[in-house]
């Protein structure tokens, strides 16, 4: 049984599109555990709860959270779907990154960061996750993000259950590119800023 394919069917569940498997999410996110085990079994025969119970408890970025009852089960962040998943807001340490492809970087220095098809901007705490998360749409570059000139003027940021840094959106002046060989911040003017 391939646990990463049905994974990855879960997220599509729990974060995109619930009624591909004809699976009610509740406004806080939440399906219910049979109902994705019945429906989830017309793809692979072989699911079961036990199964469900493996994979929220081995993967590697506990991208699901159980209830208390352990009848319910969520994706903690990376919805489209508008739920609510009754996230905290938490002041961030001063900077954070952002994994993203070069191919992105002239619109995202135009634009800022947009949250695109997501509820929010993704961020993280370390710079190896941002070099992971980039390469995922191609040649990686990191941004560093002024997480503490944001918190000074009114902006919001959430920590999720499995420690993912979300926030609305970054204006273009709070970006920075982080060299990673060098390890240091590249401070830039967005008007600097060529391709
Ligand atoms: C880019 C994975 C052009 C943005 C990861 C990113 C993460 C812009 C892409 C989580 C832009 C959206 C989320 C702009 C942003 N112009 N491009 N103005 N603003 N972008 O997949 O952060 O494995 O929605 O830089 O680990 O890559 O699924 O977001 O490249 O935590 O659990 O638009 O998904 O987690 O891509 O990844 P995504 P992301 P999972």
């Amino acid at each position: 049984m391939d646990k990463v394919k049905i994974s990855k069917t879960m997220s599509l569940i729990l974060r995109h599109h619930p009624e591909k498997y004809n699976i009610h999410l509740d406004k806080h996110g939440w399906a219910g555990i049979d109902e994705m085990v019945t429906n989830l079994k017309t793809k692979y025969p072989h699911f079961s709860k036990e199964i469900l119970f493996e994979i929220v408890k081995e993967d590697k970025k506990q991208r699901y959270s159980l209830n208390e009852n352990k009848d319910k089960i969520r994706a903690n962040q990376g919805h489209s779907i508008s739920v609510d998943v009754e996230l905290k807001s938490m002041i961030p340490p001063d900077i954070l990154y952002h994994g993203t492809a070069i191919k992105f970087l002239d619109s995202i220095m135009q634009q800022g960061l947009l949250s695109k098809n997501r509820l929010y901007v993704h961020l993280s705490k370390d710079v190896d996750t941002a070099i992971q998360v980039g390469q995922r749409h191609g040649k990686p570059v990191v941004l560093s993000i002024d997480c503490k000139s944001m918190i000074d003027q009114g902006y919001v940021f959430y920590l999720s259950e499995n420690g993912v840094w979300l926030t609305k959106n970054v204006p273009v002046q709070f970006i920075n590119i982080f060299d990673v060989n060098k390890n240091q911040t590249i401070r830039i003017e967005s008007s600097d800023f060529f391709i």
